[in-house]
């Protein structure tokens, strides 16, 4: 149990008083009041240890972040969450996640009780999702299809997942860390979970020839620093990974930075102790002998975004990679997928850190049904290089933290850019709200961060734009190439980039 100490931050203190987790037991109580008659810290602090976010920007109405880890859905499930949301009629949306995760919007707390218990009938959970938890974990979208896959991951992301939640019961044992904690398991040559800005990621390598994982730490972004993760100098067989995870956590949650919260996760430890510290420190934890990394990792291949069609490594099965602009969902969408998910695969479907679907396991007879089908009129196989390839944060629409909208914006940008210019390649575009990074500008080949701009002696919505993120083999991160740019002086800016740096042409 961590002290209370004068010199810790006001959500020490917050949660010194009492655990996040003990709103799960007042729920009834919540609903019969009301949002406006709760505690201040439990509706807008406390209830996101169970997922559920109070919205300033929309008060009364909640986000509810859920954990699906490697992303993975079923019909049922998928089913269950537009049931959740065709409550709420145009309020109702959700959002998929750059941690392949699904958020819900317009959720009322006098529902909470009722929507619980629904996801709990097909064993969803959004427990420990927010504040000081460890967040959705990320595998490969295509693991256990894919033929060049070294590991399938899913089991062991799932295993990790119930350690660490009790099974979606809610686990003390992990609600108290200093700050969020970013896990990542690769078990693919490409890197598709963005390993290098994780707090502690898994990469797969051969150590004397025995299958396993090299593993990194640190990685982060955040307003006040970003810091891509390094190496451990650590090697871990599969059945290590959970055990070795559990010990991190055990040390970051002992020894963690509490003071000041925007000095607190993992790399602000690691730069006070060296990481030879934090080594040996989680090596005595793990109370297994610790390998040193292996000389090599097995990340070879250029990171994909899976759209399209894709034999899998089972025989006569395709995977079929879907577009959802900007990852953003209705009630109908949740219902569609989970039909076309039902009718032409096996009744799974799955998400990526793109915002995007897959659904796995479509038999060879009836692929030309399902690329024929309607929804895949909404959600392209096969958008064009300009809208393929932009992620979005929240923004302004529901974040608070937002200096600009971005879902809108993007969609825009990447509307107009798509018809004035032609790539020969997709262009990664990410867009983010703010400096917290949600939506990572720093992997993208054009990041676009939201800032305010004084334009004519008037403040308005500006970017300043990040380049050269690389993802995949060799992943590292982007930095800032132009600061302050006006959203409404932007669009000839991005042409240009596209021209100077990705062989655009300008259509005639
Ligand atoms: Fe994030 C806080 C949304 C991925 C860094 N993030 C927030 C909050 C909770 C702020 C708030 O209360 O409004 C945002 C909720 C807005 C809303 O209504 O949706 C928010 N973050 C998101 C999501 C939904 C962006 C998206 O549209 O996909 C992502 C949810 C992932 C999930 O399923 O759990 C999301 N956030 C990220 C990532 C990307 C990643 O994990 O790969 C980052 C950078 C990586 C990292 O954390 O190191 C990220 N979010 C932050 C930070 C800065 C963290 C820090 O150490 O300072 C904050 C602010 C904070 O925690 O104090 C933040
Ligand atoms: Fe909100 Fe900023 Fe995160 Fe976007 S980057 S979701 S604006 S906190």
């Amino acid at each position: 149990m961590v002290a209370t100490t004068p010199s810790l931050n006001k959500f020490e203190k917050l949660k010194a008083e009492k655990d996040g987790l003990a709103v799960r037991a007042e729920l009834e109580s919540f609903a019969q009041m009301g949002w406006e008659a709760m505690d201040n810290n439990d509706r807008e602090h406390r209830l996101k240890w169970l997922g559920v976010f109070w919205r300033p920007v929309t008060p009364g109405k909640f986000m509810m972040r859920l954990r699906l880890p490697s992303g993975i859905i079923t019909s049922a499930q998928l089913r269950v969450l537009g049931n959740i949301l065709q409550r709420y009629g145009d309020e109702g949306s959700a959002d998929i996640t750059t941690r392949q995760n699904i958020q819900l919007r317009g959720i009322r707390i006098e529902d909470l009780p009722q929507i619980f218990a629904e996801m709990e009938s097909v064993h969803l959970t959004s427990v420990q999702s927010g504040m000081d938890n460890v967040r959705n974990i990320t595998g490969s979208p295509v693991a256990g299809l894919e033929a060049g896959e070294l590991y399938d991951t899913r089991a062991m992301i799932q295993e990790l997942q119930d350690k660490i939640t009790n099974g979606g019961a809610g686990n003390p044992e992990f609600t108290n860390l200093p700050r969020k904690f970013n896990i990542a398991i690769a078990g693919c040559r490409d890197n598709s979970v963005h390993a290098e800005i994780n707090d502690l990621a898994f990469i797969p390598a051969f150590k004397n020839e025995v299958f396993g994982f090299n593993i990194v730490v640190g990685g982060f972004f955040s307003a006040k620093r970003i810091e891509p993760a390094v190496p451990l100098d650590a090697w871990v067989p599969p059945e290590g990974v959970i055990p070795f995870s559990l010990a991190m956590l055990r040390v970051f949650r002992d020894h963690g930075l509490r003071a000041n919260r925007l000095k607190s996760r993992l790399m602000w430890l690691i730069d006070e102790w060296g990481i030879e510290k934090l080594r040996s420190t989680v090596a005595a934890e793990y109370q297994l002998p610790l390998a040193t990394a292996a000389a090599k990792d097995e990340i070879e291949w250029e990171k994909r975004d899976h759209l399209g069609v894709y034999a899998q490594k089972q025989e006569g099965l395709s995977y079929v990679g879907i577009h959802i602009p900007l990852g953003r969902l209705f009630a109908e969408d949740m219902f569609e997928l989970a039909r076309v998910a039902e009718i032409y695969g096996s009744g799974e479907f799955r998400f990526t850190v793109e915002q995007n679907g897959i659904i796995p396991n479509v038999p060879a007879d009836r692929l030309d049904s399902l690329l024929a089908d309607s929804l895949l009129q909404k959600f392209s196989i096969a958008p064009n290089n300009l809208t393929r390839s932009v992620v979005s944060c929240t923004g302004a629409q529901f974040c608070n933290f937002a200096l600009m909208e971005t879902k809108q914006q993007a969609e825009h940008f990447a509307n107009q850019l798509a018809d004035r210019v032609t790539v020969p390649e997709p262009v990664r575009f990410h867009w983010t709200g703010c400096p917290n990074s949600c939506g990572q500008p720093q992997v993208a080949d054009i990041g676009l961060m939201g800032t305010k701009v004084r334009k004519d002696g008037k403040m308005t919505e500006g970017v300043d734009i990040y380049m050269g993120g690389t993802v995949g083999k060799d992943a590292h991160l982007g930095t800032c190439v132009m600061k302050g740019v006006a959203c409404e002086d932007l669009l000839p800016v991005l042409e240009e980039l596209l021209v100077k740096n990705f062989e655009g042409k300008i259509k005639v």
